[in-house]
């Protein structure tokens, strides 16, 4: 069985993963010819976001059938191979579950539709008020949470797209047949699952205007959620030690992470949260430009390393996924000191306390594509919110300046495999355009480079299995208000792991603050850094841009 907390695990967006068929889709047959590659890289679980079928208004996110896959991914016999084959390897399979919602053409929406009680009660409908939806609620991809049904003169509830309707928890026939779904794939041998938006499924029974906010403050971290969690450990995966889990957590709290986390509470193996990736947002709004704050990401990341260690729970640690821009463009320089800056990114977040993630492409620095037409663009999010800023009156470029930074897609162009027609991700016309910079940053070149950001993070991987203190260790913050470096201790038994990142292209002075001075006597290693001749001394170092190093 293997020990989560020195595991590192990897994310593919099938989509945009490996297209085998040519039809401009990634597939489970390509996630399959890819697995010598992961293997290679050493990742312990590959995360598969959804392939099940769906209308794809949000890219599978928008599940109709939980039981069968997408034709356009493949069959269930591609996805069995894909099990048997990664777990030959001793990768194991993490599957994606999307419980707060469905998509409206599940056959229970479509029944609920029709007036049938039962599976109207699937869902949260409710009466308007005076004309208007039940609530002011919006939804998180613009607009109002609610969606008229003249038939039934009725709302129906959606956090996310209109066509993503929320589920009712709080039946308990409705919580029955989510229970068979993951029983249904852990029979399959599926060793993880990542529950999507899992901390929004517990709504109030009363459901009320906000009068300062967007609703989130009924539903997040709702009444009812600790309690559906263990209910959900207990009825699935609880019955399997085997299994890590994983919840991702939409404007938390460090209290309800410990609790959704804490061993003895038996809900989940760990979680995400998405405080450390809103300090580029103006004013908390996303659809600004603004460059991001680094006293304000030190604080929040350290705050919650921190409060998770004292609380005994565990984090998932992270930079990119399929929601997020490209790190490396955002946090780091995609230009100059891309190798530097990516590899820094990476070692600060890897030498946490947590279980760190992966997200396909961030091993060999993808960055993000800078599209200059909103008809190459895909998202939903992103088409909605570059209507409602043209509403607004922004103008044309401004708009197209705040999607190159913001879009969810920035993150979701196609795996840069090598320097052929779009960068050997298919043969056809991929369903997202390829960055344009696939010639430089491809899988092909990195493998050839010893000095390339895929070893940098094959050592990073390699490093949390041959050393406890990166998995076990305790954390301690140091030079907390330092403007430009990010460093921190972990201790464990004799041992002490110093990290120290320059977040900046200038030079940067590292002083040892006093009290540690006696590390000096130690025995000193670097165990990983991304310049060749680091410093061998701690007291004073003169970090070169984005240098950072672990000693
Ligand atoms: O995302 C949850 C979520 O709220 C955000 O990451 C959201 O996409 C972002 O804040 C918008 O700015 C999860 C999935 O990861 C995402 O892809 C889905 O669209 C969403 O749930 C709905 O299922």
């Amino acid at each position: 069985m293997k020990d989560f907390k020195k595991s590192t695990i990897y994310q593919i967006y099938p989509k945009s993963f490996k297209d085998s068929n040519g039809d401009g889709w990634g597939d489970l047959k390509g996630v399959i010819e890819k697995l010598p590659y992961l293997k290679q890289l050493g990742v312990d679980y590959i995360w598969l976001t959804p392939f099940y079928v769906s209308p794809q208004n949000d890219n599978g996110y928008d599940i109709q059938d939980y039981y069968e896959i997408d034709p356009r991914f493949g069959t269930m016999r591609d996805f069995e191979k894909l099990v048997f084959l990664a777990n030959q390897m001793e990768i194991g399979i993490m599957l994606d579950m999307v419980f707060n919602h469905t998509s409206t053409n599940h056959p229970w929406f479509q029944k609920a539709l029709q007036g049938d009680q039962k599976y109207k009660n699937y869902y949260i409908f409710r009466k308007g008020k005076n004309g208007n939806p039940p609530t002011n609620w919006t939804s998180k991809f613009g607009g109002g949470a609610w969606e008229y049904v003249k038939e039934l003169d009725e709302y129906y509830l959606h956090l996310f797209d209109k066509t993503q309707a929320d589920l009712n928890w709080s039946n308990p026939e409705l919580r029955q047949q989510i229970y068979e779904v993951v029983n249904f794939w852990m029979k399959k041998g599926v060793q993880g699952f990542r529950f999507d938006v899992i901390n929004l499924i517990s709504k109030p029974e009363n459901l009320k205007d906000d009068i300062e906010g967007d609703g989130r403050c009924f539903y997040t971290d709702g009444p009812t959620i600790h309690q559906y969690l263990k209910e959900l450990n207990q009825q699935t995966f609880g019955k399997n030690k085997g299994i890590v889990t994983v919840g991702e957590m939409s404007s938390t709290t460090i209290d309800h992470c410990v609790q959704y986390t804490h061993p003895k509470n038996k809900e989940l193996s760990m979680v995400f949260n998405f405080h450390h990736l809103k300090v580029d947002y103006k004013k908390e709004d996303k659809w600004t430009l603004m460059d991001f704050d680094f006293l304000q990401l030190k604080k929040i990341l350290n705050h919650w390393q921190m409060g998770m260690q004292e609380g005994n729970g565990w984090s998932a640690v992270f930079w990119c996924n399929h929601d997020q821009p490209r790190i490396v463009s955002r946090f780091g320089d995609d230009k100059k000191y891309h190798k530097e800056s990516a590899k820094m990114l990476a070692t600060c977040i890897h030498m946490f306390r947590g279980t760190p993630y992966i997200y396909q492409g961030e091993e060999i620095g993808m960055t993000n594509p800078y599209f200059e037409q909103i008809d190459e663009y895909r998202d939903v999010e992103s088409i909605n919110y570059y209507h409602i800023l043209r509403e607004k009156g922004k103008d044309k470029k401004e708009i197209m300046k705040i999607l190159q930074t913001k879009s969810r897609d920035n993150s979701r162009t196609p795996m840069q495999w090598n320097a052929k027609k779009h960068g050997g991700f298919t043969t056809g016309t991929p369903w997202i355009a390829v960055s344009k910079n696939f010639n430089d940053i491809n899988v092909e070149k990195a493998l050839q480079d010893q000095d390339s950001i895929f070893y940098h993070y094959q050592k990073l991987i390699a490093l949390r299995k041959k050393w406890d203190i990166i998995a076990y260790g305790e954390y301690q913050p140091i030079l907390e208000e330092h403007p430009t470096i990010f460093a921190y201790l972990r201790h464990f038994k004799q041992e002490k792991l110093l990290v120290i990142n320059n977040f900046y292209a200038k030079e940067a002075l590292f002083e040892l603050p006093l009290e540690f001075k006696k590390f000096n006597r130690y025995q000193k290693q670097i165990l990983i850094s991304n310049y060749k001749d680091s410093s061998q001394e701690i007291n004073r170092i003169k970090l070169r841009p984005y240098e950072s190093i672990v000693y």
